[in-house]
């Protein structure tokens, strides 16, 4: 559970000034599926858990690529297709998962140096103003999927 930890820091001073949220909206199971080649995207994935309002997550940011988009996976007539989102609703008390198939990030130009580290770090963007900073473990292509209790290993 470290992943909600800076959330935590971040939301305490804020608890103050009124608009104290007593469940939180949080972010785990990260991680990527990187691509096998460079010219192809890779793909983000994660579990966003929602606390006692609705929110909805604008937007996802890293340092670690060149682009974050979140999309759709949507099958029309048959086809496979991807949708980008603009906004995603994560409603109270409930859960959204970005898994394949599914919705995902889509990420262009992981950097090298969160490669081999590993691991890398998003932020993610709710509505209600909050900034969530989560690692994501990144996974290189042949790595088994991931496992539920990922979030647990580092
Ligand atoms: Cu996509």
């Amino acid at each position: 559970m470290r992943a909600i930890l800076p959330f935590i820091i971040l939301a305490a001073p804020l608890a103050l000034s009124a608009c104290g949220d007593p469940a939180p909206t949080y972010i785990d199971q990260a991680w990527v599926r990187l691509s096998p080649n460079k010219d192809t995207p890779s793909a983000g994935y994660f579990v966003a858990h929602g606390g006692a309002s609705d929110v909805q997550l604008r937007g996802v940011l890293t340092d670690y690529a060149l682009k974050v988009e979140m999309h759709e996976s949507v099958s029309e007539n048959g086809v496979m297709t991807m949708k980008p989102l603009s906004s995603v609703t994560i409603p109270a008390k409930s859960t959204v998962t970005f898994a394949p198939g599914g919705k995902h990030l889509m990420l262009w130009g992981v950097n090298d140096t969160a490669i081999s580290r590993g691991k890398m770090q998003f932020t993610f963007l709710l509505s209600n103003g909050d900034r969530l900073l989560v690692d994501a473990v990144i996974r290189k292509p042949g790595e088994p999927a991931a496992k539920t209790n990922e979030h647990k290993e580092h």
